[in-house]
């Protein structure tokens, strides 16, 4: 259960953070020049997105005013949160600690359990998902950055996928590694049936098990995706769950404290914290990306995911969690902090 440490020499290496450079593919671009003075950048508005969320958005009202006429089951929302949270560990433990940044390791059936939660957050298969969040935490707050927090609240928050990417993002994206990816048969084995595994595991598994256990309102076929435990289940839980996520790219870019950088745009945002299930201290996380806690502190309210991790690796499951030493945090806050990390209410929880 003892997390490994990392020296300073560790963190550069690749094997640890596997984020490299390529030479860049495109031969008489200079790796640095911008992209954007030659080519301007006009958004282009994908409507079959911005319906789609629209959708979502009025199905997950719905369930809410079904929740407020008490038409639904106590258990039925419980469940709903218990699916939810499993769906965020996907998203947290999965997509982010352990495939996008390799802060720990994990066997096959704990990658696969997680693969499976990841289906259920649908927020793109991994593959996908690693690439653009490896692109944000190299090129953050800039063209290449998917959701470049200086774009405004809601351009980082859910606006950016509703439009086509800046070219800088697929430009400079290319420059990122994901041969670790393509050497997993567990994140190969989602992008290549997603549109299977995804409506599934996300809409169709979830809503069934109230149904079946507990007789929850099965109305009819057609409205299936309109009454109660289908609404609640899948929209509801669904949109509550991308909100909590897209949190972490626009208010955790936007407000809170920088004790580990000032430098840069993340900061310390504990509701994020809550919503998203310990992503929300994401200075220290751009700071120390390869830190499996995601935190300073082992701090389970506000960090179930490490919870989750730790419990993984009591039964062995999970294996070489790394994580910062005390004095590599301290040095690194003397140097380029804003000095709030005494001050701060997540240094006092543990
Ligand atoms: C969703 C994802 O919501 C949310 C991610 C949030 C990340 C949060 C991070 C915070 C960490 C903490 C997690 C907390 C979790 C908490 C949980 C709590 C419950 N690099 O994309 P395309 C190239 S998804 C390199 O189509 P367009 C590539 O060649 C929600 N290359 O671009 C690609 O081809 P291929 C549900 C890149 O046409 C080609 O470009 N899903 C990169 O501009 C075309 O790519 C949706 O809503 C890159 N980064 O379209 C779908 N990117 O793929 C939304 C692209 O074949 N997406 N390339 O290799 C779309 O419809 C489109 O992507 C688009 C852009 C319209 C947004
Ligand atoms: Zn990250
Ligand atoms: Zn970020």
């Amino acid at each position: 259960l003892t997390p490994h440490f990392l020296s300073e020499a560790e963190v550069i290496s690749p094997s640890v953070y596997p984020i490299k450079s390529k030479p860049s593919p495109s031969p008489g671009i200079e790796p640095n020049e911008s992209y954007s003075s030659r080519h301007p950048y006009r958004w282009s508005i994908v409507w079959r997105n911005v319906l789609a969320f629209a959708y979502l958005h009025l199905g997950a009202s719905y369930a809410v005013y079904l929740m407020f006429f008490n038409q639904v089951q106590l258990k039925t929302i419980l469940y709903m949160l218990f699916v939810g949270f499993i769906s965020g560990e996907g998203v947290t433990a999965g997509a982010h600690r352990l495939w996008a940044h390799r802060t720990y390791s994990a066997k096959w059936p704990l990658r696969l359990i997680l693969m499976l939660a990841n289906s259920m957050a649908f927020q793109n298969h991994l593959y996908e998902w690693v690439r653009d969040h490896r692109v944000h935490h190299k090129f953050t707050d800039t063209d290449a950055d998917p959701h470049n927090s200086r774009r405004g609240f809601f351009f980082s928050h859910m606006g950016w996928l509703m439009v086509r990417k800046h070219p800088d993002v697929k430009r400079r994206g290319a420059t990122v590694d994901l041969s670790d990816l393509e050497k997993d048969w567990v994140v190969m084995f989602q992008k290549k049936y997603y549109l299977i595994l995804m409506p599934i595991c996300c809409f169709l598994i979830p809503p069934l098990i109230p149904w079946y256990f507990w007789s929850e309102k099965w109305t009819n076929a057609w409205y299936v995706f309109h009454k109660n435990w289908e609404t609640l289940c899948a929209l509801l839980r669904y949109t509550v769950s991308l909100h909590g996520t897209w949190l972490v790219n626009s208010a955790a870019h936007i407000w809170g404290m920088r004790p580990y950088d000032k430098h840069i745009s993340s900061s310390e945002n504990s509701s994020v914290a809550f919503l998203a299930f310990g992503e929300g201290w994401h200075n220290y996380h751009h700071t120390f990306p390869w830190d499996y806690k995601a935190a300073e502190l082992g701090n389970y309210r506000l960090n179930l995911t490490t919870a989750i991790i730790d419990m993984f690796a009591w039964i062995g499951w999970a294996y070489d969690l790394k994580t910062a030493s005390p004095e590599m945090v301290s040095r690194r806050v003397a140097r380029t902090g804003d000095g709030t990390r005494h001050g701060h209410s997540h240094e006092n929880q543990v």
